[in-house]
């Protein structure tokens, strides 16, 4: 049998600090994408449950278009279990209001919420389905009271963050002590909370799992995304694995310009990055310059926007160039650089290497540029 574990989908988040509201729609709408798209993948591979580990929505700010979608989803899917946790950004789930829920959709209550799932296409295999949802205070006491059939296959979901001790963690609603759930029987803790993949062992039987979330929202989000593939097969319990799943990748690249001395100089070692990066069409970069160009070089910022957008969906320019100094062209000047270079290039105490960095800092600072010691 067959389950998804996915997490912190952050579905209808705004993206408006960074974006502006056509490209804030256009990322909300890859966000919901993915996610129908993870649905299609569930019928199409025989999977029998999606558990949905919490932050599906950001429900502050989530529209009813985008509610409806995942409905539609739901039921569209009458094979496929969703069992959904409520998180911190969806401490109420915005699905089926007021409506009759679908048999399909299990939600996770402020207490702990069993559901037995038999497979349909395996009758001998069966797994055991726990989920706590987020409750804005800590889930110590519940853990306490966690009680599983040590022969049952136990998935437990749970939104927060695994903490190895418990000293101070009875006052925060999101620490999970792990030594609280030593013995209990787990075989797979299905987390949500965190944005990037991790697991480890919670004792001999169990691992605590985080998928990430299923698509990056932002520059702190690089990297494969997706959702876990748990495979329960019987006799021989339970494997997982990671299945790289976002549509867009992010990446936050750099490109040194040192000696460049043109724009276009600047545009093909920035393709040089892009191509290295494995960054693809649907892909979101933001590249940093860095480095110092030619004092003649005035990078041309259009073409290279250009070059970047040509091979990304998504491309964003950060200039942290510096114009290589040239001192020996203030060694003449009637001015306070000129007297300030002479001043330095006099003091035969300072080895030269010491002296050129003394120079730029001192002709940046003079130029009002921030000078980082
Ligand atoms: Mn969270």
């Amino acid at each position: 049998m067959k389950l998804i574990h996915c997490s912190d989908l952050h579905l209808d988040s705004q993206f408006t600090a960074h974006y502006s509201p056509e490209q804030a729609a256009r990322h909300r709408a890859r966000l919901l994408h993915t996610f129908l798209r993870m649905t299609d993948y569930a019928r199409d591979e025989d999977v029998e449950a999606i558990l949905l580990c919490g932050d599906i929505f950001d429900t502050q700010s989530v529209r009813p278009e985008a509610v409806r979608a995942v409905e539609q989803a739901v039921r569209r899917s009458p094979g496929v279990l969703f069992f959904y946790l409520c998180g911190n950004h969806d401490p109420r789930c915005p699905l089926f209001e007021g409506e009759e829920t679908p048999e399909n959709l299990i939600l996770a209550g402020r207490e702990w919420t069993g559901y037995t799932l038999r497979s349909r296409r395996h009758p001998r295999s069966a797994v055991r389905i726990t989920g706590l949802s987020w409750t804005g205070q800590s889930p110590i006491p519940a853990l306490r009271q966690l009680s599983l059939s040590p022969s049952a296959v136990n998935i437990v979901l749970l939104h927060g963050t695994v903490t190895a001790g418990s000293a101070g963690a009875e006052d925060s609603a999101d620490h999970i002590p792990l030594p609280l759930l030593k013995g209990k029987g787990i075989d797979y803790l299905a987390l949500g909370h965190l944005h990037a993949p991790a697991e480890g062992r919670i004792d001999g039987r169990g691992v605590y799992v985080y998928p990430g979330c299923l698509e990056g929202r932002g520059y702190d989000e690089c990297g494969d995304k997706g959702f876990m593939l748990i495979e329960v097969t019987p006799g021989r319990g339970l494997d997982h694995r990671f299945i790289p799943f976002a549509g867009s990748r992010i990446h936050d690249l750099e490109t040194d310009c040192t000696g460049c001395t043109d724009t276009w100089e600047i545009a093909r070692r920035m393709r040089a990055v892009m191509e290295k990066s494995g960054c693809g069409r649907q892909d979101l970069v933001r590249m940093t310059l860095t480095g110092e160009a030619d004092p003649d070089c005035t990078p041309a910022r259009g073409i290279l926007c250009e070059e970047g957008a040509s091979r990304c969906s998504d491309f964003e320019l950060v200039s942290r160039l510096h114009s290589a100094l040239n001192p020996e062209a203030y060694l003449g000047d009637l001015s306070l650089r000129g007297e300030f270079v002479r001043a330095v290039l006099a003091d035969s105490a300072l080895p030269q290497e010491e002296a050129d960095a003394v120079i730029r800092c001192g002709l940046r600072a003079l130029d009002g540029e921030e000078v980082l010691l």
